[in-house]
């Protein structure tokens, strides 16, 4: 057993005694457990136990609420269509004294799981049919999420998408050159200079109101959505904890971003680094087959977009961080973040030279 886990079981209404627990899963942010507990007609049962990353989460009380409540709604729409609530969407366990968190002597947060079984989370799809189904899941979480009123989400992570004022801190950062690196990477600052103007534009369609504000996930890859080992099917949209107030083109241009990519992130040699037009159209299909009926035409208009806009983000993003010193990310070598920065405009060129592939797929699946 982890040391002090059992501890920390305590303050939560299991079904019984825990009996183990071990270290789970493969994600970056947070410490994910597994525990076992005795129930008392003699068998067991598992939950996942998590510590949040309150560095990156400043204010874990705020994020639970938005937890608390998304996770609510999506009972009570799976409920009502006849599905599985403790299986399709996260049940959260709650402490002992009610709340939703316990909070130990060391001032960490923990939360609990129902744990989901039958189910497993992958890093890459393992086949377009997969990949179909990853799609699907997140145009059925949105669309479950659809009459959820966004506006009073806690937004935990202020200004996650606002492309103009990520651009507007680089090119402080790039100004102040803090690590003395900015004459090494004049062409990919040049590179993301000349796009300027288009980072002002899902940010500008939404202060005219010309797209709406709905529940995003912000994290929409592949590994966030646990597959049925038995229908293969996407059977529940995981890691919630920065669900917010957004556009919905957030996380399909990320889940484009993320899923279609030729090579990891993070490939030294970014000339292997693009976007797979196959794994576009499947993805594309998925998410279209659950979201077109409650998409407006303008988020239909810039679903390819939203590739664009996000992969560029995110090489601000990198680059932003490079330059700065590597503050952000972590890196497991000097250059790391830079490699990142070279994949995104790689994949980006990409994007552009296939954009009008792109937009044909949207406008035979829309
Ligand atoms: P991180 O934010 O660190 O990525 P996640 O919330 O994605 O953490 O959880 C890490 C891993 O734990 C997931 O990749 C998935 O395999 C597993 N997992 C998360 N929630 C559940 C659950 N309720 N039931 C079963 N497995 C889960
Ligand atoms: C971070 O930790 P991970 O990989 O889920 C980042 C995302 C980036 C992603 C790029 C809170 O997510 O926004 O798209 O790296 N998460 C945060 O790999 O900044
Ligand atoms: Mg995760």
């Amino acid at each position: 057993m982890t040391p002090g886990l059992d501890e920390v079981a305590r303050h939560f209404c299991f079904a019984g005694r825990c009996i183990e627990a071990a270290p789970y899963g493969t994600g970056h942010i947070n410490r994910t457990y597994v525990t076992w507990c005795a129930t008392p007609e003699g068998g067991s049962r598992r939950y996942l136990l998590q510590s949040i990353n309150h560095n990156i989460f400043r204010d874990p009380a705020a994020l639970m609420e938005n937890v608390k409540r998304v996770t609510r709604h999506l009972r009570e729409k799976i409920v009502a269509a006849g599905g599985d609530p403790t299986r399709e969407t996260l049940n959260l366990v709650p402490a002992s004294n009610g709340a939703s968190f316990h909070r130990d002597a060391a001032g960490n947060y923990w939360r609990a799981y129902l744990f989901i079984e039958g189910a497993q989370a992958y890093e890459m799809a393992t086949s377009l049919q997969h990949v179909y189904n990853a799609g699907k899941a997140f145009g059925d979480f949105q669309r479950l999420l659809a009459d959820f009123p966004a506006g009073a989400l806690h937004e935990v992570l202020p200004d996650f998408h606002n492309t103009p004022q990520r651009f507007a801190t680089f090119l402080e950062t790039v100004a102040r050159d803090p690590a003395n690196r900015a004459a090494g990477v004049r062409e990919e600052i040049k590179f993301v200079e000349q796009r300027a103007a288009e980072t002002t534009t899902l940010v500008n369609l939404l202060d005219q109101g010309r797209l709406p504000l709905r529940v995003t996930h912000n994290d929409a890859k592949f590994s966030n959505v646990l597959m049925d080992d038995v229908t293969g099917e996407g059977l529940c949209v995981i890691d919630l904890d920065t669900v917010m107030p957004g556009s919905a083109l957030y996380d399909f241009g990320d889940a484009v971003r993320a899923g279609t990519a030729l090579a990891a992130e993070d490939e030294p040699d970014f000339t292997r680094a693009g976007m797979s037009l196959e794994t576009f159209e499947a993805l594309a299909a998925g998410y279209l087959d659950a979201a077109r009926d409650f998409l407006t035409p303008t988020e239909l208009d810039y679903l390819p977009f939203s590739a664009r806009l996000i992969t560029l983000e995110q090489a601000i993003r990198f680059l932003n961080d490079y330059v700065n010193g590597d503050i952000y990310y972590k890196i497991h070598r000097p250059l790391h973040n830079l490699d990142r920065t070279r994949t995104q405009i790689q994949m980006l060129r990409d994007m552009e030279e296939k954009f009008d592939r792109m937009v044909a797929i949207v406008a035979r699946y829309r």
